[in-house]
């Protein structure tokens, strides 16, 4: 969209405010997703449970359990390959990533996260990725969150930016293992998705 504003929130971390609009469609698209490939709050390697819910759709899912993070082409849940990636997805985060400063990117995964009040994302790095040169694009569809940007450290104040519906974050070149998270979501109500935030995050897996 043209008339979307690039807001710099840190060096090659960029804020693309009200990009997407009306999110109502993309919605739609993962209800579709969910449909085949169930959200599913997946465990950690230190034995913890994931507050924010998840599922995948691309040739590649990204995957967490006891043994580890890694990206994987079948759905543990259900034994059957990812959804396929809606052709609109792979066109928003082609054309989001070239407004942040990195034209060319062609995602093969991207990760469905569902959070319900009091859900969050500590601290951490989109770190299970080949090719570290292309970005991340996030976006941000329902109730409002607090965004954090930890950059290098995890240590330290974060900065933080509110991430609304239609929202898109995209990171990459030097700030790719910048530190992030998502502070717990406060309750609301949002037209597009009543009491729930999804957020969309591309990536190019392998
Ligand atoms: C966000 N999400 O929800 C940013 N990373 O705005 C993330 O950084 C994220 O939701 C890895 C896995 C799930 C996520
Ligand atoms: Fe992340």
């Amino acid at each position: 969209m043209a008339e979307t504003t690039a807001i710099p929130i840190a060096p090659e971390v960029t804020l693309l405010r009200g990009h997407v609009a009306p999110t109502g469609p993309l919605v739609a698209a993962i209800g579709r997703i969910a449909a085949q490939a169930p959200f599913r709050q997946l465990s950690t390697p230190g034995g913890g449970t994931m507050s924010v819910a998840m599922t995948n759709c691309g040739p590649w899912g990204w995957h967490s359990d006891r043994r580890g993070y890694r990206y994987v082409e079948l759905d543990p849940l259900t034994g059957a390959r990812w959804p396929p990636m809606p052709a609109p997805f792979a066109r928003l985060a082609r054309e989001a990533a070239a407004l942040g400063g990195f034209p060319g990117f062609e995602p093969d995964a991207c990760l469905v996260n569902r959070y319900v009040p009091g859900a969050q994302m500590g601290a951490h790095r989109d770190w299970d990725e080949l090719d570290k040169r292309f970005p991340i694009v996030s976006v941000s569809i329902g109730l409002p969150a607090a965004f954090l940007w930890y950059g290098a450290t995890r240590r330290g104040r974060p900065l933080v930016t509110l991430v609304e519906d239609g929202d898109v974050v995209v990171w990459g070149g030097g700030a790719r293992a910048g530190f992030h998270g998502v502070r717990k979501l406060q309750a609301g109500e949002h037209p597009a998705t009543g009491a729930l935030r999804y957020n969309l995050t591309f990536r190019r897996a392998k």
